[in-house]
């Protein structure tokens, strides 16, 4: 876990546990030991800190939280090396993060590879900084640059550390041991950043309060950061470091912590392929051909070629595959245009598209998307043609969000060939892609689908075949549910509002004014079986003719609807409706506890491999509030037996087809779900 070598005079401990040398007990027991050591032994005039493998340090041990500590505590580690007689240097490469680059911070100095990235992310676990890092990082970079660095969590470049004084030298990777090992041996005294202090100033905590409301509205770790720098502006640092202390420990024990950490952990179990060996070979991918250049196709191929893999993209006339080109290179320039992207960049995306009418053209691709509207013989057509087109090995995929990938294999004669990958709109923006495992799809090809999702920055989930797969599927009675609500007494404001400050992006019905309410609508004006339909029938096909559930104006600022409000009205009426209040608790039980239950039946299908596979789908395809987990991590929380209850309350207004998911019954009280 630590190893030393001691280069004559310098001692060079090595924080040595893969993957992310994470500070275990072990590890913190093994740093506080050597740092003791060097202390006592007389060969040791300075000493040398750095991470073996890809980084220095990924921080705490994040599985240890909520677990009951064994001593040495990080800030004791930290304290201790700041302490220390003689001067120490922190060699940084990869990464140091968190309560790694808090050890760096307890260093006299820093000296970090060109590529490393330096940060505080404890934000994002709904933690703060708690082995000093909140003391020390105002004390050497000043406040406004801590206030930034630590509430939003994200890290520096090594270059832009050095800028803000962060990191006292740069050296190229291959050298930084070397160069830190001949610096350390210049130093004759120790440099402890503890001993500063930096100025109070609360008209500038004030103001950084007011610019990032917004982004920090409902969470507890951003006001627990600012409460803890605030410290470091009055406090000495042993004082200081008490009250950071004192909020670390109130927010690990706490609700969103407890969730944001279960995120952290589900995202990265939902790469797990239940079964499949994890060295499975996988299939080349080296060019992608996606079938298709509307919205989704365009906003799917970005993601390639963003990501340096070329793509064909296929149309069937001359009109709608420039209109398609079009809107990527307008999507690109948008992103230039905000200093995301250089001019060259977009050219170089640009450069790797290749706009075709010839469906021949895929011939060479080694994955083929398929991203037209849903429409199954549509789809069944487009993939028998695909099976005269595409060479033997290619992986041919659907964007369907809602069809049987299995019904769509069947129209080839090679099903194991076939998968889905369902990518979420805007598909060059959302990070979530369902990856659709069908009866036959071969593993090596679900394996791949997978790996090329991350490899293009997304967060897949495997999800089995069913109508809507996971996360469209869990939309249906929350849709349902708040449709008869409106009609029973509800208003759009009250059922989107009830949503919102849960801390969903938008409700049901804003929703659906983005995403158009003509989606899937029959398009018959004479037809009106539903509040939809007569929306429909109108033209308030929502944002975009200005008109859905709410009015909007030139801005797209909605407000509540007379038209809706009468067209509601006129349905109650005919449905011999007599409209009663509704309340906020019955919204939630009926819209989101009956996405618990559909959730558990999925799970009890085997639909989702697990239930934080779930989760993950909610929260990067849907923008549930991350820091509730997700709506089954939510569920857990709730206790099973709560919504249950709930769910058999309202249960006379569910509608005659509804029923409790066994696996919620049945879960013995108090347990989670699996
Ligand atoms: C903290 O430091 C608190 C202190 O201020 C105060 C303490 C008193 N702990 O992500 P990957 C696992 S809070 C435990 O796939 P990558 C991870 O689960 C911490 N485990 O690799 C995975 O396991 P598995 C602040 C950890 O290369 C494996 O390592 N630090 C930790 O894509 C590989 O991870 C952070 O918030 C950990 N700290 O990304 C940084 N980190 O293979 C959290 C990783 O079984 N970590 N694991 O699934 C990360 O952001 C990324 O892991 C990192 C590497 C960027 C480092």
């Amino acid at each position: 876990m630590i190893e030393t070598k001691l280069h004559g005079d310098v001692l060079e401990i090595v924080l040595a546990h893969p993957p992310v040398n994470a500070l275990g007990e072990a590890v913190r027991k093994g740093l506080y030991g050597a740092i003791a050591d060097a202390q006592a032994d007389d060969r040791v005039k300075a000493i040398v800190i750095r991470g073996s493998g890809r980084l220095f340090s990924g921080g705490a041990d994040i599985t240890e939280f909520g677990q009951p500590l064994v001593p040495p505590a990080l800030p004791e580690v930290v304290d201790a090396t700041e302490a220390s007689a003689k001067p120490v240097v922190a060699a940084i490469h990869g990464l140091a993060l968190g309560g790694g680059l808090e050890v760096a911070l307890g260093c006299h100095y820093r000296i970090a590879a060109r590529g490393a990235k330096l940060g505080l992310p404890e934000v994002t676990l709904g933690l703060l900084p708690g082995a000093g890092g909140t003391q020390r990082l105002p004390r050497l970079v000043g406040i406004e640059t801590a206030l930034g660095m630590i509430v939003s969590g994200v890290p520096v470049s090594a270059a832009k550390a050095a800028e803000i004084g962060l990191v006292d030298r740069l050296a190229d990777e291959d050298r930084l041991v070397e160069e830190a090992i001949a610096f350390a041996r210049t130093l004759n005294e120790p440099r402890r950043t503890g001993e500063r202090s930096v100025p109070a100033d609360p008209a500038l905590f004030e103001r950084f309060a007011v610019e990032n409301a917004r982004k920090i509205r409902g969470l507890d770790a951003p006001q627990a950061c600012m409460e803890a720098i605030k410290a470091a502006t009055e406090l000495p640092l042993d004082k200081g470091q008490e009250k950071e202390r004192a909020l670390f420990a109130s927010l690990v024990a706490g609700d969103q912590s407890r969730a944001l950490r279960h995120a952290f952990f589900a995202e990265r179990a939902a790469a797990k392929i239940d079964g499949l060996p994890k060295d499975l070979p996988l299939r080349p991918i080296a060019r992608v051909g996606v079938i298709g250049a509307g919205t989704m196709g365009g906003g799917i191929s970005m993601n390639f070629l963003s990501a340096g893999i070329p793509v064909t993209i296929v149309e069937m006339t001359q009109e709608a595959l420039d209109r398609g080109a079009a809107l990527v290179r307008k999507n690109y320039e948008a992103t230039a245009a905000k200093g995301r992207l250089t001019s060259e960049q977009v050219e170089k995306a640009m450069g790797l598209l290749t706009p075709t009418l010839d469906f021949d053209a895929l011939a060479d691709c080694d994955l083929i998307i398929e991203a037209v509207y849903e429409n199954m013989a549509v789809k069944k057509e487009i993939f028998a043609r695909l099976d005269g087109v595409a060479k033997t090995g290619a992986m041919l995929a659907s964007n369907t969000s809602y069809l049987s990938i299995d019904e769509i294999a069947a129209a080839t004669g090679r099903p194991q060939d076939v998968l889905g990958l369902h990518f979420f709109s805007p598909a060059n923006v959302m990070k979530l892609v369902e990856v659709v495992r069908g009866a036959k799809t071969a593993p090596e090809v679900l394996a791949t689908g997978m790996d090329l999702a991350r490899r293009i920055g997304k967060m897949p989930v495997v999800a089995g075949v069913c109508y809507g797969f996971i996360g469209n599927r869990m939309l249906i009675p929350r849709q349902s549910n708040a449709d008869a609500l409106l009609l029973e007494g509800a208003t759009p404001e009250q059922v989107d509002r009830v949503h919102t400050r849960f801390g969903m992006p938008m409700g049901p019905f804003q929703m659906a004014d983005l995403a158009g309410v003509d989606i899937g609508w029959h398009r018959d004006p004479e037809r009106i079986d539903s509040l939809r339909d007569a929306l429909c029938a109108q033209g308030r096909w929502g944002q975009k003719t200005q008109a859905g559930y709410y009015d909007y104006d030139e801005k797209r600022k909605p407000s509540p609807s007379p038209v809706v409000t009468e067209a509601i009205d006129a349905f109650r009426r005919k449905a011999g409706i007599a409209p009663r209040a509704i309340s906020d608790e019955e919204i939630i039980v009926r819209t989101l506890y009956t996405m618990v239950n559909e959730g558990a039946k999925i799970l009890d299908e085997g639909i989702a491999q697990r239930a934080s596979d779930i989760d993950v789908v909610w929260i990067h395809g849907y923008g549930w509030p991350r820091h509730t987990g997700g709506p089954m991590f939510w569920a857990d929380q709730m206790g099973h037996e709560t919504i249950v209850e709930a769910l058999e309350r309202y249960a006379h207004r569910l509608g005659d087809a509804f029923t409790i998911s066994p696996l919620l019954e049945r879960r013995p009280a108090g347990s989670d779900f699996p």
